[in-house]
């Protein structure tokens, strides 16, 4: 018998949120809402890790009964091996993610492609001297050539460290090479992740946790920050812009096509066709004023920070955006794409489009996007969508709320560009306590929390106390809806943020990008910390995943710590069955690589747990309160 979900109320801060929830329910359309009630209470022994499947000796679950496995594994080696194998995956996707990047880059080179360029040369230079690759007086593809391959490089095994350990503090590097930490190639870390968990390989649970880490790093500063850069490169760097976010940027008139998942590869498409004149034309000749592009979830972000297209939710917000009724097609590449989408979709006139052959999902449309037909099969999926307009019901359409205000496109580059040149007046903001600290805010929704209530409280918190904050990922839009992405915010911050941020103009919350984007803010870390000529463990910074749901967040939490960030999340990852591995992650790590995870629901606890540190850090460094 169905489980009753929980009362709308509960469910989430937003109105948009809570009227198409209210509208799911009264059409009698399911969501992730009621899907979870049905899957609550959860399996214990998955809560707590203690449940192995890696051969068929078992499955085992381990308990005071039971504590080892067929095999011998006690509950430490089991939950070690589940949290390796979840940063595995964490790890993949963002790098995988990186690698298509390079291989658009490959595509440009070879001239396979007239539908990508390289956009930002300048940026591509910058990249090629700070990856050791000689710039003066070469041809520009002969210089891209030389990036791709370093960059392809980086994925495999005959390297001794990734590229980008370059722009690491020397004492960080030191920190790792000590530990056997330091990130090689990015599928080599994953792949040995994968073979030490395998049934008779690494059995002691610390050991495994130190090579958890060295996957992650080999993300945060491999795969994540290919996948950064070289965006920049191919889409442009972002620059401050102003947008909007909610479900009230999907507009009544228009043919809307909402883009979701990840890589802009595919979104950048999307809205080129849009803006082709000819599928104008012909959306205007059925009657809709025109073809509005919005994003959802990580591609979102990317549409976001670099063109300024409007943000229409975040994860949980995916299912509610096509119970608008007025969206004609949801395109996806990949990654926090829920299957529902295709089951919802086929409850209105939506169409759900695939992109990607390793992302498909039964009874969607598919169309393979590759570098040599990106364009042509963009214009196809749009026209679909425009050819959608007439099946629109209007009798089902509610778009419930008007637009907010937002600022996005704080790339490192638009900042330092914004600072007059250097870091040098940020430095001297944190030194002189205007800004005390700064704390990233990243990751997901999950259902089991009151969406965005912990994102947005903990930034409204952290403002107050003087300390940036910086956003990616899902929380961007929790932040945007919250009215902390504008200017005017400062009215809402401490008064050392509100002078500094007044003066230049800027929201106290700041839109980095995307999730991997979080490489954007480990790159500012470790230039703070070459600044001060200091390790990033030495400053007042950290990082927090308040509504975190996937292994992608895991691996980002996990790469902040192992580079010395210190990193809360609102509820643990499923480690608690084994005491070895928590109090790895809530207090050993801190003498190995000098910061620790610490899990708190407490939204306000969490703030002083960070203004704790920060004061800490802040005397460490020789400043004043
Ligand atoms: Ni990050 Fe982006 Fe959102 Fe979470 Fe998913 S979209 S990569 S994993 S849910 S922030
Ligand atoms: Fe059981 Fe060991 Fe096999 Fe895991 S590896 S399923 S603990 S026998």
């Amino acid at each position: 018998m169905a489980k009753e979900p929980k009362p709308i109320e509960e469910l989430s801060i937003w109105d948009d949120a809570k009227a198409m929830i209210a509208k799911a329910r009264a059409e009698g359309i399911e969501t992730v809402h009621e899907r979870l009630a049905q899957q609550t209470p959860h399996c214990k022994f998955c809560e707590l890790g203690t449940t192995c499947r890696n051969c068929t000796m078992g499955p085992c679950r381990i308990s005071a009964k039971m504590p080892r496995g067929v095999c011998g594994a006690d509950a430490d080696v089991i939950v070690a091996r589940n949290f390796g194998r979840f940063i595995a995956g964490g790890s993949a996707g963002h790098s995988d993610h990186g690698r298509d990047l390079i291989e658009v880059l490959e595509a440009i080179i070879e001239g396979e492609t007239k539908d990508y360029k390289i956009t930002d040369e300048a940026k591509l230079k910058a990249l090629a001297a700070e990856t050791g690759i000689e710039v003066e007086g070469r041809e520009l593809k002969d210089v891209a050539t030389d990036v791709m391959e370093n960059f392809f490089a980086d994925f495999g095994s005959r390297k001794k460290e990734i590229s980008f350990l370059s722009r690491v503090p020397q004492k960080r590097k030191d920190i790792w090479a000590k530990l056997g930490m330091t990130p090689r190639g990015v599928d080599r870390e994953i792949a040995e992740m994968m073979h030490r968990t395998h049934m008779g390989c690494d059995n002691d649970a610390p050991n495994t946790m130190i090579h958890a880490a060295r996957t992650s790093l080999s993300d945060g500063w491999g795969g994540s920050m290919i996948g950064t850069e070289l965006s920049d490169v191919i889409f442009g760097t972002p620059t401050p812009k102003m947008s909007t976010a909610n479900l009230g940027v999907i507009k009544e008139d228009k043919v809307n096509i909402l883009v979701h998942g990840h890589n802009p590869v595919v979104s950048e498409m999307i809205l080129a066709a849009a803006r082709d004149p000819e599928l104008v034309e012909k959306a205007e000749k059925l009657g809709a004023k025109g073809i509005n592009v919005a994003g959802l979830c990580c591609t979102g972000n990317e549409l976001l920070m670099r063109q300024g297209i409007p943000m229409a939710g975040n994860h949980l917000m995916t299912e509610l955006a096509i119970i608008t009724g007025a969206v004609e097609a949801v395109v996806v590449d990949y990654q926090c794409i829920m299957p529902s989408l295709v089951q919802i979709a086929g409850c209105y006139h939506t169409k759900f489009i695939d992109t990607a052959n390793k992302a498909r999902f039964s009874g969607a449309i598919h169309f393979d996007i590759e570098p040599h037909n990106a364009l042509q099969q963009a214009k196809e999926i749009v026209n679909l969508a425009i050819e959608g307009f007439a099946e629109r019901d209007a009798g089902r359409v509610d778009i419930p709320c008007e637009p907010v205000e937002i600022m996005t496109g704080f790339s490192n580059e638009a900042v330092i560009a914004a600072l007059g040149g250097s870091l040098d007046p940020l430095v001297q903001a944190i030194a002189a306590g205007d800004i005390r600290g700064a704390v990233g805010i990243v990751g997901c929704n999950n259902p089991k929390i009151k969406q965005d209530s912990m994102n947005v409280e903990l930034a409204k918190e952290l403002i107050k106390k003087d300390i940036l904050v910086l956003v990616t990922g899902c929380v961007t839009t929790a932040a945007g809806k919250a009215g902390l992405l504008v200017p005017d915010a400062i009215e809402m911050a401490g008064p050392g943020l509100k002078k500094v941020c007044g003066a230049l103009g800027i929201p106290p919350v700041l839109h980095y990008g995307s999730c991997v984007d979080n490489a954007r803010i480990l790159q500012l870390c470790a230039a703070l910390a070459n600044a001060l000529n200091v390790d990033i463990s030495d400053l007042p910074v950290g990082a927090s995943s308040p509504e975190w749901y996937s292994e992608k967040a895991a691996a980002i939490g996990l790469y902040a710590v192992a580079s010395g960030i210190y990193t809360h999340l609102g509820h643990p990852p499923n480690i608690l069955g084994s005491e070895v591995v928590t109090d790895l992650a809530t207090s050993g790590l801190e003498d190995l690589v000098g910061a620790t995870f610490f899990i708190e629901p407490d939204m306000v606890k969490t703030a002083e747990m960070f203004d704790e540190r920060i004061k800490a850090k802040r005397k460490g460094l020789g400043l004043s309160e």
